[in-house]
This record gives structure tokens, C-alpha cells and sequence, in this order.
């Protein structure tokens, strides 16, 4: 008998974690950089119930990261320009993001040819309504390799 009771707790302890992960969904976006300093897409949408992005950024080209290195940031549009600015003036070894920086929502490492990066980051950071950009913060290429984020 004691050990049903003890079955039953255990079930009805699953069936509380189970809800929770259900209630977790991971979103995937994938977005490629090549030599000529573009990605291949222009805009990256997550809808509102996605709860956490995993998002990989690939690196298609051949060029070292010192060359032609490609990370992927995501932030309000507005602070697009100011964090570019600041990344181009920090170090690859820093990924070009300024350390600290409290702007980025979300980034990855500086990538070059053949490698690729992949980072989780949670929705609870964006907003509807809000406009998100992501871009390349590799000193230059910002202005290039840009697009539109959209949540909701
Ligand atoms: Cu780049």
C-alpha cells in the first residue's frame, strides 16, 4: 500500500514537471553570413508564443573571422547605431560588443568561414510593439548586414 502511495506522488510530481516543459517552446531561426558581407535574409520573425529562440548564425564563406568575421546581435532598432559604434572600437576577442554592453538583448560569438554559433536566449527580454533589429556588429558591416526582428 505504501509503496502505491508513494507511485502515486511520484506520477502526479511528473505530471506537475510535464506541464512545465510543455508550457516551454523553443523557436529555431537560422540566418547564414557569406564573404561578401550578407545574410541571407533581411528579416527573422518569432511569434509571441515562442518562450525561448535558439537561433544558429552559419559563416558560408571561406575568410577568417579577423577578415571577414560575422556575429549575429539582436536589439531594439533604436540602439542599433550606438552599439555598432561601440563594437568597433572593442575587440574580436570581445566579439566586437562592447563588454557590458546593456543594449544587446542577445548576441553571438564572431564567426568566421566554415564555423557557425548557435545561441538560446528567452522572449521574456522582447516586447510587442517594439521595433527589434539584429545586425552584424564586425566594424563596418552593420550598415550592410542588417534586418528587421519581429515578435508577436
Ligand atoms: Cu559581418
Amino acid at each position: 500500500m505504501k509503496s502505491v502511495i508513494r507511485s502515486l506522488a511520484l506520477c502526479s510530481l511528473l505530471a506537475v514537471a510535464g506541464t512545465a516543459f510543455g508550457a516551454d517552446k523553443v523557436c529555431k531561426l537560422e540566418i547564414s553570413g557569406t564573404d561578401q558581407m550578407q545574410y541571407d535574409k533581411k528579416e527573422l520573425a518569432v511569434a509571441a508564443d515562442c518562450t525561448q529562440v535558439e537561433l544558429t548564425l552559419h559563416h558560408t564563406g571561406k575568410l577568417p573571422a579577423q577578415a571577414m568575421g560575422h556575429n549575429w546581435v539582436l536589439s531594439k532598432t533604436a540602439d542599433m547605431a550606438g552599439i555598432a559604434s561601440d563594437g568597433a572600437t572593442a575587440s574580436v576577442a570581445n566579439d566586437h560588443i562592447k563588454p557590458g554592453d546593456a543594449r544587446v538583448i542577445a548576441h553571438t560569438k564572431i564567426v568566421g568561414g566554415g564555423q557557425s554559433a548557435t545561441i538560446t536566449f528567452p522572449t521574456s527580454a522582447l516586447k510587442k510593439g517594439e521595433a527589434y533589429s539584429f545586425f552584424c556588429s564586425f566594424p563596418g558591416h552593420w550598415a550592410i548586414m542588417k534586418g528587421a526582428f519581429k515578435f508577436g
